[in-house]
């Protein structure tokens, strides 16, 4: 029999918080691709399985989705007619989409002038209320949770569990498609929500016998936002990568769980690092992720050439967002390979064809 896939509640409602009366606010969410890099790991002469979870094929363009659909799932069904977030971005797009499709209002706070245009212009798009505040999303997040006690309004940020709940479903997926789990699970770390809702996923199905190992989670931040190299939250978090621009991450115990109980380790990483993984990927796989995102693989690649992830090893990376999100880092990072304009002529064309040969 044929069956439509209408997203993840649906596919893993066995393993989530639903009821069958409950009525799920979806947008087919889920169902990501595993791509497996064929370039990389000849480029880094290394033996090792890398795969992709390409998390930026989400309806919005990044894993938020599959936390949002449970989210405003749960907020429809306790009768909530608005959600509200924090976000550098992506929290704020899955939020407006969600409400929209749910038919309640979202309100989203953003540090002004440090999201992603991409983010900027869906979340206008899906016509959520938005707040742009003079600071960070930290203070961005400390407002939202005091404002909830004084407004009509669910909070949709990682700090309400249904959003890991359905985030858990991607270590599901992974294991699903590969038949095993990884060895090694790579993500980027900003609020910390991701990190502690794979490794739930893993532990799960681990306990249930649907695999036979668990992962060692590393988790790579980018180094002006680095609390969890610091050891505490940080006070200015910067960073090319405005989607982990973020000093004090929100599930701090679950992600130091996560990366104690499964032997992991957290690192850091330059923009400079995070921007030449971002181009590698695109341009030796075809994979274009935003900033955020390539902090997996920067990971992973230094940790491969160090041997600190050893030869033989099946890795998988979350590229957590698309990358067409962030336009202005893309355009910045090609500036010294714009495109020729010529005249509307065949030998005009011929030329800049055998020029660039
Ligand atoms: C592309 O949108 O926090 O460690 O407000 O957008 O689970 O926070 C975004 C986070 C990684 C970090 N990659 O994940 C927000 C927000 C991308 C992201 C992260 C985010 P968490």
């Amino acid at each position: 029999m044929h069956k439509h896939y209408t997203g993840l509640i649906e596919r893993y409602r066995d393993r989530l918080p639903v009821s069958a009366n409950t009525r799920i606010i979806s947008l087919n969410e889920g169902n990501t691709p595993m791509i497996q890099l064929q370039n990389i790991p000849r480029i880094l002469g290394k033996d090792v399985d890398i795969y992709v979870k390409f998390e930026g094929l989400n309806p919005t363009g990044s894993f938020k989705d599959r936390g949002m659909t449970m989210a405003v799932t749960k907020a429809v069904e306790e009768g909530s007619q608005a959600i509200i977030c924090a976000s550098t971005g992506n929290t704020s797009a899955a939020a407006a989409a969600y409400a929209a499709r749910a038919g309640i209002k979202a309100f989203v706070l953003i540090p002004d002038g440090k999201i992603a245009l991409g983010k900027l212009a869906q979340t206008l798009m899906y016509n959520a209320t938005i707040i742009q505040i003079n600071g960070n999303f930290d203070q961005g997040m400390e407002l939202v949770k005091k404002v909830a006690n004084h407004a009509p309004v669910t909070i949709v940020n990682s700090i309400n569990p249904f959003r890991l709940e359905g985030q858990k479903t991607a270590a599901f997926e992974i294991v699903d498609d590969l038949g095993f789990a990884p060895d090694y699970h790579c993500l980027p770390v900003g609020n910390a929500g991701n990190i502690s809702a794979y490794w739930k996923g893993y532990k799960e199905y681990a306990l249930d016998r649907v695999c036979g190992n668990r992962p060692i989670m590393c988790g790579y931040q980018a180094a002006g936002a680095a609390p969890f190299l610091a050891g505490h939250p940080i006070e200015n978090p910067e960073t090319i990568a405005t989607a982990i621009r973020i000093g004090n991450p929100q599930s701090w115990d679950l992600a130091w769980a996560a990366q104690q109980e499964s032997g992991g380790w957290f690192d850091k990483f330059t923009d400079a690092d995070i921007l030449v993984a971002q181009k590698m990927l695109s341009q030796y796989e075809g994979v274009f992720c935003e900033p955020a995102s390539a902090t997996s693989l920067a990971g992973a690649m230094q940790d491969i050439k160090s041997g600190k992830i050893p030869e033989g090893s099946k890795i998988v990376c979350t590229l957590t967002g698309n990358g067409i999100k962030d336009p202005e880092i893309a355009m910045q990072q090609c500036a010294d390979s714009k495109p020729v304009t010529i005249d509307a002529d065949l030998d005009a064309v011929k030329r800049a064809i055998l020029d660039s040969l």
